[in-house]
């Protein structure tokens, strides 16, 4: 890792001690703080009002039972979290993750990331995130339903439309906010609709939200490309994962021109040198949740599929990293280079490691961070939280047009920041040192929280 200013150093070795064994958080706390030397440095406002100290302590952690029953009747028993980061911004804002692998290091980092990213967007959201150690995989419609319920029997009593609006992340999609929507409205005997983000449209969901984190991430590269006077026109693009945010930057990279030619899941990836067909991927993860593997058995031949190994040994022009942390090492990072990759952008939280980050920037690889480039999810909830209070439901092609500007306002603004501190084209300066100012100056204002 690399050095940090010495007060930062204390600052980080402190936080280590209060949190031992949160290695994802320790990572994503380094990572930002690796940046913010020269803005402390500059604002000796920050240092005495402890700013920085004050940012890495949570408001409030909530950790809680979840006890459910699966089909055969027999009792299940799961853990809940909620880390209401900082609301220095707005009411705390951020997804709910069920995968077997949360837990409080998980649920933090995710937090902390968030308390920038949202600072970014411009809009006023605080920080949070939440989740399970639930694994939603091969469980029931019934099944999943019954834990969404005990979930949001704990969580309603900590969050609301002005307190923390939670939204999905990996394993929670429509069907999860749906059943934890109906238990919230039932407990509370309150049509909340700000209450949580990413609902159906019949129901309160905005245009675009299912959309918005892929499509917010290609709409940030093309801000790149454009830097340098280039586009997706023609491009080679590989993008990991297949849920969520991939399957929305396969379709918006498409759009523009570019070629998926790989996706994948956590069993193994598949290459498709025709480029990724969307009907069918989204036929069989949004259909019948099934792996990558049946599309290539549905493409036949000309798809080729490879369980394990890394995705990132296939050659491209951009690589989108859109699974989960840490998917991108060193040595990924050093196919790409050799394989003359000129962009990479995080739509997954941290999917690149600190090894591969500096490897790739070193080797001149355009690099964008996942804060700044999956905001536009987190963005798009908060144009869903608008809509909300104004009781309103603006149109696809509006929705869209908000999300791509807010995008390259983030764009720019990292671009600007990076300029100021005399880092030209570092994106992840720029968004940490903008996203962290914002938060800042606000905490100052607030006086003592
Ligand atoms: P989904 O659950 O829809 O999809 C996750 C995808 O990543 C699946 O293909 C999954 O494969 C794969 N994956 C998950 N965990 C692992 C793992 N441990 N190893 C390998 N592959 C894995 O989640 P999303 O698409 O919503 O989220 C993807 C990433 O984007 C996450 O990092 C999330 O935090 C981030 N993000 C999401 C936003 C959103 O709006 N949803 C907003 C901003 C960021 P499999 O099916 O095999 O598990
Ligand atoms: O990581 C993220 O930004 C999300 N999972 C989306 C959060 C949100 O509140 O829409």
């Amino acid at each position: 890792m690399a050095e940090l200013e010495t007060n930062l150093t204390e600052i980080f070795e402190e936080a280590t001690r209060r949190n031992p064994g949160e290695l994802e958080f320790h990572q994503a706390v380094h990572e930002v703080l690796e940046s913010l030397g020269p803005v402390v440095a500059k604002h000796p406002e920050y240092t005495d009002g402890e700013v920085v100290r004050r940012l890495l302590e949570p408001e409030r952690q909530i950790i809680f039972r979840v006890p459910w029953t699966d089909d055969s009747g027999r009792v299940q028993l799961n853990r809940g979290f909620r880390v209401e980061f900082n609301s220095a911004l707005g009411p705390y804002k951020g997804g709910l993750r069920f995968h077997p692998s949360v837990y409080l290091g998980i649920v933090k980092f995710l937090g902390f990331e968030q308390i920038f990213k949202n600072s970014l967007t411009g809009l006023p959201i605080g920080g949070g995130k939440g989740g399970s150690d639930f694994d939603p995989k091969g469980k029931s419609d019934d099944e999943v339903m019954r834990f969404c319920q005990s979930f949001m029997t704990e969580l309603y009593r900590h969050i609301g439309e002005y307190t923390d609006v939670p939204a999905g992340d990996i394993g929670v999609g429509g069907r999860e906010i749906g059943y934890l929507f109906g238990q919230y409205k039932r407990i509370t005997n309150r049509y909340e609709s700000g209450v949580l983000t990413g609902k159906g449209l019949t129901w309160g969901g905005s245009q675009v939200r299912p959309e918005a984190t892929g499509y917010g991430a290609v709409f940030f590269v093309d801000e790149m490309l454009k830097t340098s006077g280039d586009s997706f026109e023609g491009k080679r693009v590989v993008v990991s994962g297949s849920g969520n945010v991939a399957i929305y930057a396969i379709e918006k990279v498409h759009q523009l021109g570019g070629t998926v030619v790989a996706c994948s899941d956590s069993d193994g990836f598949v290459v498709d040198e025709a480029g990724i067909d969307l009907d069918l991927l989204k036929q069989i993860k949004n259909g019948h949740r099934g792996r990558v593997s049946e599309y290539a058995n549905a493409r036949g031949a000309s798809v080729t599929y490879t369980e394990g190994g890394s995705i990132w040994d296939v050659k491209c022009d951009i690589a989108l990293p859109c699974a989960t942390q840490n998917e991108l090492d060193e040595k990924a990072a050093q196919h790409l280079i050799e394989n003359g990759c000129l962009v990479v952008a995080e739509g997954a939280n941290m999917p690149t490691t600190p090894e591969a980050i500096h490897l790739l920037t070193a080797a001149g690889v355009r690099f964008a961070p996942g804060k700044a480039a999956n905001a536009g999810g987190v963005a798009t909830s908060a144009l869903e939280m608008q809509q909300n209070a104004s009781r309103d439901s603006w149109s696809f092609e509006y929705t869209e047009q908000r999300l791509a500007e807010i995008m390259r306002s983030i764009h720019d603004r990292c671009l600007e920041t990076a300029d100021e501190y005399g880092a030209p084209g570092d994106y992840v300066l720029g968004a940490n040192i903008s996203g962290f100012t914002r938060v800042a100056d606000s905490m100052l204002a607030l006086g003592l929280i």
